[in-house]
């Protein structure tokens, strides 16, 4: 009986028997058997071997990329069949910009080139649904999308109606970083006026010490640029699993002379190819690089040209009060952002250019030669150099003093500080995972200042922080009307741990005396400070929320402390809770209406964001499965029933402060007057309008499956047409000042919140970690190869290269020690949680950290239970200052971000 069952599945669902496949039977192409005994009389045809045959054949290729936040953005061919993908191929076809510099071919990685099959797994949302039982309870009924767009709409003019603008939060997570994608929640958002926090900062991705030295952490290498360096140093980064298609660059850089040094607590799979591995101890990252500038500074590595230029070692401090020497110190009416120099020429203060207050904007000195050493006295008051506040700091870190702290032997730091200094061009790469540390803000402040001090700017080097800013201007005008109208934007980390009350958690699982020893305040302190920000308007923060529509992301996998923080936002939004998503996901498990979205090869779209010039074009290979739609579609449909709902209520506009929130015009507005209707037509209208595509069409983009970016493209500078992208160029060669307060790359900050935490001056803390909790070993949880964090966790062909369940990393002598065994089950726990796991030995993790790669959703865990229910966290009251210059709430370049690595745990057998 089963036999015969098998096979006329088989034939009914083989390519040779089923005929025209509808999108919606898509599935049954998953459910491919292999036939056990193909020489069995009954077999229906002996000729099997043609169903692999035609596999290979296909009706159509389009073009596509992800559109999800693996940061690699790699075009594809997407080769269709009745209406259904039957497989993808990396594209290949990138032009080869300079002949000395290898080629971008291929770009992809084993998950992109799974799609096709995962998009058609069981969990991919096909039809609008809304909830029949309770929240969570996992109880579906299917309604019409007029039907639940109506329902939507009427909910969100309730809520603006009993609680005026504000209450409704709006939120795009980091699962559309497409163009089109990414516009059409923001531009719902900003019609609406609904809340969206900083994506950077609510996972954790914002390097916030880049932003304090260059007044921009956006600004770095295409990953061809790395090819010519010759000193690489790999810290807190894993490109090897988490940039996959552009980590060739670093191993040809390698093949091609450069020394490549991977800074890692494990010996990770980057690690394992570079020259040398600095073992560190986990967390102390800043402590190594404060003992660099202490070698640079010490053994006179540094270059001064570039320090008196480029930078503000030379500006003046006053030794009274440790503050900035400014204009208004002296002068009556004077600006407080005008700085002075030391000019060795004239033996005078002389005001230094570039600054915010200054008229002159350049960093060319001219005749001015600013003393980087000494003291001075300007109108009475006695001063000194920044350089000289920085030498005083760095002395406390010597290679020996650190040591111990850092795990690195003395000898190695000394020889690759000389190596470092002395390389052509050196890049210090942290990737994202330096945000995820309370202390990230003083390794990646430190880390400039081992660049800036050695010239490595510009075309010599500097700080890769994996993210470029491209210069897209109608994209923002897509997104946020070019900031006429915009979104209540939000600090991300900060707006989810207060949200979340996650310093409930922080109270009951850290040590606050021992906290205090290890980064510098307690949680008294920090609650205080976190107040003074908001209160202060630092950091914009909107409370309670009374509806959710949540857009690409999965914030209950992804945030801390998830049972608690679930509960907390779900009681908060008891009115709405819509979920826009392409699969059910653990967040789309508790929404009460779900709107299904298309999937990446389902849309149009453009995407750039990653590290190379190419845009790479979405030409919907296929229509969205089911009744799915693309995620533009779906804000046009609930802004066109929000103005037929209001317009029939008699509801009209709000006033929003200085912005109004029309929602009888709110589709007109959307579709710009009935012309943006689909994803294809503001597709084709960015194409149409923006300068950075070169003139050339969408329909040769998508014919071509990618636009080379012109030199409109650059944000910073301009991009140069057959040279790699280079930092900071225009600062270096052409003497643009940098988005700073004193318009050079910063190393003092008399904010007071900095002279109060002692932290004018680059310098180094701790994380948190074990010390300052009751539990014996620190958390990390780093980003996995086999999925992009919760995207493809299940995918069969994903499971088969791993174990196949969320399981921990453990050091074989700590699990003699608790009697744990290789592949045997453990409890993690803490006051705060626990979750279950398997072990996996890994040799070269220390002996005090346990490991597990990030990603899994929660209903892949035994009971339920996910790792992030152990985590507690912590805000760094740095990443929350504001009124400084270029400090304070900057979207995607300033605020605070969410930290991951702060938690300890403890392991038994279970
Ligand atoms: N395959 C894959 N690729 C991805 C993603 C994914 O989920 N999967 N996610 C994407 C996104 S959004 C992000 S943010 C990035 C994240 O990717 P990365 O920026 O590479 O960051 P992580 O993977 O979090 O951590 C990288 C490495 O940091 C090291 N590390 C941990 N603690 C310390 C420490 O205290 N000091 C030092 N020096 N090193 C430490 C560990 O060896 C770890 O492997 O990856 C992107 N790419
Ligand atoms: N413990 C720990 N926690 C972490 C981290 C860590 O290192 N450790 N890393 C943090 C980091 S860096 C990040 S970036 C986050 C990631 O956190 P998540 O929010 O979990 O990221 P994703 O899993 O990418 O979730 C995005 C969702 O978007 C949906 N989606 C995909 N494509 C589309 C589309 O076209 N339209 C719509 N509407 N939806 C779509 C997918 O179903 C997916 O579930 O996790 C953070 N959390
Ligand atoms: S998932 Fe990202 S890195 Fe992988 S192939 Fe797709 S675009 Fe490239
Ligand atoms: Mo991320």
């Amino acid at each position: 009986m089963l036999r015969v069952k098998r096979r006329d599945f088989l034939k009914a669902s083989s390519l040779a028997g089923a005929g025209v496949l509808a999108a919606n039977n898509a599935w049954s192409l998953n459910r491919l058997e292999p036939i056990g005994d193909t020489l069995d009389e009954e077999y229906p045809y002996r000729d099997w071997e043609d169903l692999y045959r035609r596999e290979f054949t296909w009706d159509k290729v389009g073009k596509a990329a992800h559109c999800i936040n693996c940061v690699g953005n790699c075009a594809f061919d997407v080769f269709v069949k009745d209406g259904i993908v039957l497989r993808e191929e990396q594209l290949a076809k990138y032009p080869q910009i300079n002949p000395n510099v290898p080629d971008a071919n291929p770009r992809g990685c084993q998950k992109g080139a799974i799609h096709s099959s995962a998009m058609y797994e069981g969990d991919r949302l096909r039809y609008p649904l809304k909830r029949a039982g309770e929240r969570g309870e996992g109880k579906w009924q299917r309604v019409s999308w007029d039907e639940i767009t109506e329902e939507i709409a009427d909910k969100i003019i309730d809520i603006f109606e009993k609680y005026g603008p504000g209450k409704l939060m709006t939120h795009t997570g980091s699962g559309n970083l497409s163009m089109v994608r990414l516009a059409a929640p923001y531009r719902f958002a900003s019609l609406l006026g609904g809340v969206q926090l900083d994506i950077f900062t609510d996972v954790g991705d914002l390097n916030t010490g880049a932003h304090l030295a260059y007044g921009n952490p956006l600004e770095s290498f295409t990953s061809d640029a790395w090819f010519d360096a010759d000193y690489i140093m790999m810290s807190l980064f894993n490109p090897n699993a988490t940039r996959i298609p552009d980590a060739h660059y670093l191993w040809e850089a390698k093949y091609n002379g450069a020394r490549v040094v991977s800074v890692a607590p494990d010996y990770n799979p980057s690690s394992i190819h570079a020259d040398l591995w600095l073992p560190i101890k986990q967390g102390a990252d800043p402590f190594l690089a404060m003992s660099f500038v202490n070698v640079i500074i010490e053994e006179g590595l540094y270059k001064p040209d570039f320090v008196k230029e480029q930078t503000d070692l030379t500006v003046l401090v006053r030794q009274d009060n440790g503050m900035l020497l400014r204009e208004a110190d002296f002068k009556d009416g004077g600006s407080d952002q005008v700085f002075y120099h030391w000019d060795l020429n004239s033996g005078t203060a002389v005001a230094a250019k570039g600054s915010m207050g200054s008229e002159d904007k350049t960093l060319a000195l001219g005749g001015v030669d600013p003393a980087i050493e000494g003291s001075f006295e300007v109108d009475g008051i006695a001063v000194t150099t920044v350089f000289e506040k920085v030498r005083a700091e760095a002395a406390k870190f010597t290679p020996e003093a650190t040591e111990a702290e850092t795990g690195v032997e003395a000898e190695t730091v000394r020889r690759e500080a000389r190596l470092f200094a002395g390389a052509r061009k050196a890049i210090l790469m942290n990737g994202f995972n330096i945000g995820r540390y309370s202390n990230g803000i003083f390794t990646g402040w430190a880390q400039v200042l081992m660049l800036a001090l050695t010239g490595h700017g510009g075309k010599a080097g500097g700080l890769d922080t994996s993210w470029i800013e491209w210069n897209h201007g109608k994209l923002l005008e897509l997104a946020l009307f070019g900031f006429q109208k915009f979104p209540r934007l939000e600090a991300g980390g900060l707006g989810e741990f207060l949200r979340g009350h996650m310093i409930d958690h922080a109270r009951q699982h850290f040590d606050n005396e021992k906290l205090k020893a290890r980064v510098g305040f307690d949680i008294d302190e920090m609650e205080a400070m976190i107040e003074e920000s908001v209160t202060e308007g630092w950091m914009p923060y909107h409370g309670d929320m009374k509806g959710l529509i949540s857009i690409a992301d999965n914030k209950f996998r992804r945030n801390k402390h998830a049972d608690k923080y679930r509960e907390r936002i779900l009681e908060e939004v008891q009115e709405l809770f819509v979920n826009i998503n392409v699969r059910m996901d653990s967040t789309a498990e508790w929404a009460d209406y779900l709107l299904p979205a298309a999937s990446h090869y389902e849309a149009w779209d453009l995407r750039s964001v990653g590290f190379h010039r190419f845009v790479n074009v979405f030409s919907r290979p296929v229509d969205p499965i089911g009744e799915a739609k693309p995620d533009w579609e779906i804000m046009v449909l609930l802004s066109k029933k929000i103005q037929e709902r209001a317009l029939a209520r008699g509801v009209g506009g709000y006033q929003d402060g200085n912005v109004s929130r029309d929602l009888h015009t709110i589709y007109d507005d959307f579709t710009m007057g009935g012309t943006l209707l689909s994803d294809y037509d503001a597709t084709k209208w960015l194409v149409d309008n923006s300068a950075e595509f070169g003139g050339v069409s969408l329909e040769e983009g998508a014919e071509q499956g990618f636009f080379v970016m012109s030199a409109e493209g650059g944000a910073n500078q301009p991009i140069p047409a057959s040279e790699p992208y280079n930092p900071f160029v225009a600062q270096v060669e052409g003497k643009k000042p940098y988005d700073t307060l004193t318009g050079r790359i910063t190393f003092y900050c008399d904010h007071p919140r900095f002279m109060k935490l002692g932290a004018a001056t680059p310098t180094a803390r701790h994380h948190a970690g074990r010390e300052a909790s009751n539990y014996p070993l620190s958390f990390y949880s780093p980003h996995t190869r086999w999925g992009i964090h919760s995207n493809w966790r299940s995918n069969k062909y994903m499971m088969r290269l791993q174990r196949g369940e969320p399981n921990i990393y453990i050091n074989p002598n700590l699990a003699a020690a608790r009697g744990i065994t290789d592949g045997g089950r453990v409890r993690i726990f803490n006051g705060i949680g626990e979750f279950f796991a398997q072990a996996k030995f890994y040799p070269s993790i220390p002996e005090t950290s346990i490991m597990m790669e990030h990603g899994w959703e929660p209903h892949q865990y035994e009971q339920g239970k996910p790792m992030n229910n152990a985590m507690a966290t912590l805000i760094q009251p740095l990443e929350l200052c504001g009124g400084w210059g270029h400090l304070g709430f900057k979207l995607w370049k300033y605020n605070a971000n969410q930290l991951a690595h702060e938690s300890s745990v403890d392991v038994e057998p279970a």
